[in-house]
Formats: C-alpha cells, structure tokens, sequence
C-alpha cells in the first residue's frame, strides 16, 4: 500500500504483486535463490539477518504502453531493469525514484531490481552508525502507465489570509508527445476549484503554478486534524488524460521570538525520536506497528515525532496528518566529522535526500519543522558552510516552514543564528553526571553567546539507557529499568519546567538494532534508550513518562 488514500482514478496504477524471487550474490547469502515478499527488509530472513551484499530480485509483470515503475524505498543501491533495459539508479534508502520505459509492447515482462547495501567509497550518508543500515526493498513498488502526459508532482502550500485561507498549488506535468499540445489543468481542494489553460510543448517538462481561494475550509491542527483532499487533473481535449491525488491540510506554522506559533497558538511540544524499525521486521515497518507506535506515544501523551535521522514511510506520515501528531521530518545523516563531511559525495548525496524528502513530502501538514545535519560539524567553518547549504536548499523549496538542526552537546556551534528554531541534544545523567538544570543552563547561555537568544529552542534528544527486563530495585545501576525511570524524571521534569524551551524529544521511542562497530557501548548491540523495546514492550520509564508528559 502507498498512502492511505488513492492517488488516481484516471492513471492505471498497481502495486507490483508480493512474491519476488530473490536471488545473493555475496558471501552469507542465500545458498539458492528464493521467493520472498515485498516490501521487507532482507535481515527478516533468517539467513540474511547480517547480509551486508547484493540482492536482485526479480518479478515477472503485465504491462504496456509508457510504463512508470516507481520504487518506494530500496536499501539502500538500486538499479532498476525492465527486460534487459535500465530505467534507473538510485541511491539512497529513504526516498521514492522511479524509471520509464517508453512503447513497451503489451505483454508479460520482467521487471528485475539490483540491490547492494555494502558500505563502501561510493557512499557517503549510509556507513556504520548507531541504527542498523537494512537491505532490500523495503517499500512497495508501483507500476503505472501513463498516457502522452503525466502529472509528476502537485505541491500544495497553505497560506493564512487574516481568518481565511488560500492555496499555492505548483504542478509539474511531464509531456512525451512529440507535438505541442494545449489542455486545461484543473485544481481542486475541497470544494474550492480553478481551471487553467496549459500549454504542453513537444517532449518537455511544464510547470505552472496557481493561488486558489480556499474561504470554506476549517484549519489543521493536532487536536482536531482536518484533512482536504487534492484533485489535479489534466485534461487534453475532451479527456482527463491524467490525474493525482494528495491531501493537504491547512494550518501556518511560524516563529515569533521564543515561541513557534502553529495557527498563532503557541506549541509546547512533547514528544519522541522514533527511528523507522521495528523488531525483526528492521525498517520496513508494517502500517499496523506503525499505528501502535502512535497510538503508544499517544497514550504516553505525546504530540510530536522526530523521524531520526532520514526521511519516513509516507504511510506513516499519513498516520500522523490523520492523528494530529506533529513530525519534525530530517534527511539521513547522522553525527558526522568534518572529515566524513569533507568525503567528495557527502554534499551530492544530502542534498539528494533533503531536496527528495521535501519534494515527495511538504503536502503532510504534520511536518512542522524541516531538519537536517544530526550532530555534524557545526563548530568547524567548513562544516557550518554545510549547514547553510542544507538551510538554504531547505529555504528554497519550502519556504513556509521553519528548519532546525540537533546541535551536538559539544560547545562551539557556528550555526545557532543560522536555524529558525534552535535544537540541542544532551544526555546529562547518562553520559555525564552533570544535573540536568545545570546542563540545560550551560546550553542555552552558550547559544546566547552565540547568538540564537531570540529563537525558539528545543531539546531535540536527551535519555537513558535501560535494558528491558534488567531490574536493579537497590541500586538502580545504569542499564536497570530503576536507572532509567529516575534519570528521565529529572530530565523531562528540567526541560518542560524551563520558561525558555520550547519543547522536549525523548531519546528514544523504542530500542533500535545499531550496527556491530558499535557494540562496545551498546549491549545487544541494541541503542537501549527506548522507553519501549523493539518489540514495544514497556519499560518501567514508560509509565514514568506518561505521568510527566500528562501533567506538565
Ligand atoms: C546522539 C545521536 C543519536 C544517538 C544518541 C545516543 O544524540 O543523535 O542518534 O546515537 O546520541 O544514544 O547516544
């Protein structure tokens, strides 16, 4: 399933059918090739739990015409074949890509995916780090065809006029036709609808963008979510030649001094870093556990999910859109040097992924903040440069919501004045012994300093680790359940009782699988700081935080 929705009634859309059959061509692969499913992270494979190689998999399809194969998400190389024709490469494991083939005679044909998650030179974002780097596709795989024209993305921006609301609406249509043709795009939100007149030159892409008046609409927000759904269609002639659906929900996110104003309230944000895992199933996540994580976080009182440290499931994007739960949404990196910022293809690749994340994004009104750059180098000159690289890109292609970055707790940030909101992790109490109050206040004197004063500010990680099942009553020792619950009291009570900050993300949801390199501090090479285990089992620090979160 791709969204919770349909995207056309017009185009002739379908998944790509379950059973692939999967054959490895490396070292701890497969003894022969087998069926397995799709979506579905190769490591659910009992014999592949560690298989860091290649994969192709291969499916036979019914198709014909101009055919659009559009894959959702594949860890984290791919290239893409129909019969023996490459429509596509792709790197990167968070985003959606797609290939075309043109004319493609009626019939069966095989649609073949090669899939490689080996670390290596040609890859700057995924390399060993403290979450686990699956492989597979691990999303659905989509076959479209489409006609002589395709509408390739609608990109829906609210905007708050005094008590009344508008849409900007930006279509991009791509036109194969070797000869120009005129047609009508119509726009719809809701009831509220505006017909323009577009002109298709001979094989080129078009863009066009229109203000569509939206009085009648009731705005988005967490307690009381409204949905509008989006209906673009091109119509050439007397035909809709083409159409795409999306949903949007009006609401204004901005920041006003220290506060962040969502339809002019001021947030107070409680909420959780969630890394898109869940138990053996590794990244690619069911929708049914992705609905009990936020019926979890609900009942924990929760209203905001951080999507550590990539991109997210559209699917879940669309659970939080429908469940009023905020998302900051941040593209993949993770805790970089300056050296590993400095790899050739570290630019190239981020970029990639922030301009793929917002592009395939920005329609989800949960996603209030755009993010990037997790703990990177931002007390040197060259990595805050990339820092206003990212910003920048962010900027540009969505200029209605703010954009952040989590700071390392390490003092000497260059970039406090160069995010909307500033973001900050530390873990007082657990990698140190500081009290959380004293950490907190070093934190915010030093973005003083540094010139972020006059901007919100978020706690955007801070926790403790504990191992499920790990009592230690007496001396509630680091890694006992005991440890954890009192840790995170100090910490969740310091935060939300501060007057300066805006709000707090939990490190973390639920436990997540890190790579070997790291296993010296992590046992069971497990991240341990999930208030829920990887198969969500609640720890002790669950009810903990559910008190605090209800109450302060
Ligand atoms: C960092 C990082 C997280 C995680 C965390 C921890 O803040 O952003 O990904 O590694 O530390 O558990 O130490």
């Amino acid at each position: 399933m791709e969204r919770l929705f349909p995207t056309h009634e017009v185009r002739t859309v379908r998944e790509c059918a379950p059973i692939w059959k999967l054959t490895t061509l490396d070292e701890g692969g497969l003894p022969s090739p087998e069926k397995v499913t799709v979506p579905l992270a190769w490591e659910a494979h009992p014999a592949l739990r560690c298989y860091k190689g290649r994969g192709v998999y291969e499916q036979q399809i019914r198709c014909g015409g101009n055919v659009r194969i559009r894959l959702l998400g594949v860890s984290f190389r791919a290239k893409v074949f129909l019969d023996e024709e490459l429509l596509c490469e792709h790197y990167g494991a968070y985003t959606a890509f797609e290939g075309l083939a043109r004319d493609v005679l009626p019939g069966m044909h095989t649609l073949r995916v090669e899939v490689d998650n080996r670390f290596g030179d040609d890859s700057a974002l995924h390399v060993s780090n403290d979450y686990y780097t699956y492989g597979g596709i691990t999303r659905p795989v989509m076959i479209e065809e489409i006609s002589r024209a395709c509408i390739t993305a609608c990109h829906v921006t609210p905007r708050r006029k005094g008590d009344a609301w508008e849409a900007k609406v930006d279509v991009t249509v791509r036109h194969f036709s070797s000869r120009e043709q005129k047609g009508t795009l119509s726009v719809q939100i809701g009831s509220h609808m505006l017909d323009t007149d577009i002109t298709l030159a001979p094989d080129s892409t078009v863009h066009c963008s229109v203000i569509l008046p939206c009085p009648h609409v009731q705005p988005w927000a967490p307690e009381d979510p409204k949905l509008y759904q989006v209906r673009t269609e091109l119509i050439i002639g007397e035909n809709v030649v083409d159409d795409l659906l999306d949903r949007t929900g009006f609401r204004e996110i901005r920041t006003e001094g220290k506060e962040i104003l969502l339809n002019g309230t001021p947030l107070r944000l409680r909420g959780f870093n969630r890394h898109e895992e869940y138990g053996s199933f590794g990244t690619s996540v069911p929708l049914s556990a992705m609905m009990q994580d936020l019926m979890l976080m609900r009942d924990l009182g929760a209203n905001c999910v951080r999507t550590c440290h990539y991109p997210n499931d559209p699917l879940f994007l669309d659970l939080c859109d429908e469940m009023g739960m905020l998302v900051w949404e941040e593209s993949h990196v993770r805790g970089f040097s300056e050296e590993k910022m400095r790899h050739p293809l570290f630019m190239p690749q981020l970029l990639q992924c922030t301009r793929e994340m917002v592009e395939q994004h920005m329609n989800h009104p949960s996603i209030f903040v755009w993010g990037s750059l997790n703990e990177c180098a931002d007390d040197t000159e060259y990595g805050a440069k990339c820092y206003r690289e990212i910003f920048r890109l962010l900027r540009d292609l969505d200029p209605s919501r703010p954009v952040t970055a989590a700071l390392l707790e390490r003092p000497g940030s260059r970039v406090f004045r160069d995010c909307d909101i500033v973001s900050i992790n530390i873990y007082p109490r657990w990698y140190h012994d500081t009290p959380v109050r004293d950490a907190l206040e070093k934190k915010i004197e030093e973005c003083r300093r540094g010139g972020g004063e006059d901007r919100p500010l978020i706690v955007s990680e801070i926790g403790a680790g504990a191992i499920y099942g790990f009592h230690d009553p007496f001396a509630a020792s680091k890694w006992s359940e005991e440890r954890q619950c009192k840790i995170l009291e100090e910490q969740i009570t310091s935060v939300l009782s501060h007057p300066g900050v805006s709000g707090i993300f939990l490190w973390q949801f639920a436990d997540v699988r890190v790579d070997e390199g790291w296993f010296a501090s992590r046992p069971r090479s497990y991240n341990n700081k999930g208030v829920v285990d990887e198969y969500r089992r609640p720890k002790l620090a669950y009810q903990t935080v559910k008190d605090l979160y209800h109450t302060l």
